[in-house]
């Protein structure tokens, strides 16, 4: 995908939409899949200008399920994001002011409201009307199904990477049999559909130091299950390092955060049924082994799908995500204790 623009072709989106005075346009945040700019203006209003990934993203329905979220949601006056135009794969977006964006939580506090907001936010999509919203990514969350991708992805074996990679794909063998236990579930209907996030990443909540907090990228918000969503607030709200740390001695999954996530969870996400709340812990390991599973299947395939900064960066992200995993398969039984005693 093209991935710079001039200021030219920039001012002249921003134009197209009634946007003058800019004073600067810049790249914005670390969003690993659409390119995002900050942009300021003379009278001091600020917007997110984005260009939608059309790599990955069917453009007409990707505008249709977002135009639909959001207008739902502001009908309800629910805090979400505001459209100011949307001619794609362009879209502008107010700027949320007042709020913070992080790549790590710096306190259980951080956590708990990521979670909380997270759990509002399905519960006010509840009842969201027909008819059912397109699925953006189909299979988004089909752990198996990015097994047999990560499977294709080392026949490609771009530039003999897969000899890099022994370690990593030993650890993906020996989790290869828990790994379609949500799918299964779902399949017998034992853990409902329902209208998720899918990418419930702590960079994709906004929040504010009142607690109060605006869920963005709204972009695979679709059919799915909410363990996904708890899951990828684990992955990402509980780590103590970023994604993409090289030294694995600093990352790991922190035990007070997780209690912080479960407890903002389960106090928001009163829908939950016994087989949703039975697997939240597993859901945390479940979906870390799976987003690492895709940052390798992405390394051997020749970083097509994500954002990379440099060429391993796919692959420290996959380690990153594996030593998660490793952490809170060693603190298993306690994750489930902190569920266990939240639910009495
Ligand atoms: P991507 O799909 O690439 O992850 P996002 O929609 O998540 O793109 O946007 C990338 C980042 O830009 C977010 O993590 C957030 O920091 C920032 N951002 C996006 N929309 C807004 C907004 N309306 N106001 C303020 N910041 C925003
Ligand atoms: C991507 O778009 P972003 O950066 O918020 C990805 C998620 C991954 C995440 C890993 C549409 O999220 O599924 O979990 O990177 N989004 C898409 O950091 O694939
Ligand atoms: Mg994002």
């Amino acid at each position: 995908m093209q991935e710079k623009f001039t200021r030219e072709e920039l001012l002249s989106v921003l134009d197209a939409a009634g946007i003058g005075g800019v004073t600067d346009v810049s790249r914005y945040g670390s969003g690993h899949i659409n390119i995002t700019f900050k942009v300021e203006t003379s009278g001091g209003k600020r917007y997110i200008l984005q260009r939608v990934n059309t790599d990955i993203f069917d453009e007409a329905p990707l505008k249709r399920n977002v135009m639909r979220v959001t207008e739902f949601l502001k009908k309800k006056g629910v805090k979400s994001l505001s459209v100011v135009a949307y001619d794609s794969p362009w879209r502008i977006y107010d700027f949320l002011e007042g709020y913070d964006s992080r790549d790590i939580a710096e306190e259980p506090r951080h956590a708990y409201d990521v979670a909380r907001a997270f759990a509002k936010f399905q519960n006010d999509l509840a009842d969201f009307p027909e008819p059912r919203l397109d699925d953006i990514i189909p299979k988004f969350h089909d752990t198996p199904d990015r097994l047999r991708q990560l499977d294709e992805a080392a026949k490609v074996d771009f530039e003999g990477r897969l000899a890099k990679v022994s370690s990593e794909m030993a650890f993906v063998d020996r989790w290869r049999p828990q790994a379609s236990k949500i799918v299964d579930m779902m399949a017998r209907g034992e853990i409902p559909e329902r209208i998720a996030h899918n990418d419930t990443k702590i960079n994709n909540v906004l929040t504010a130091p009142d607690g109060s907090a605006v869920v963005i990228d709204l972009d695979t918000t679709m059919p799915g299950s909410a363990l996904f969503d708890f899951g990828d607030m684990v992955r990402t709200s509980s780590a103590a390092a970023a994604e993409d740390e090289k030294d694995l001695s600093k990352v790991y999954s922190k035990k007070d955060y997780f209690e912080a996530l479960a407890r903002g969870y389960l106090e928001g996400a009163k829908f939950l049924n016994d087989a949703e709340k039975e697997n939240l812990a597993f859901a945390g390991r479940l979906s870390t082994f799976e987003v690492g599973i895709r940052f390798l299947a992405d390394y051997l395939n020749g970083d097509k799908y994500f954002h990379t900064a440099y060429p391993e960066h796919n692959l420290v992200r996959a380690r990153t995500q594996f030593k998660m995993v490793e952490s809170m398969e060693a603190q298993r039984d306690e994750y489930e204790a902190i569920v266990r005693s939240l639910l009495k």
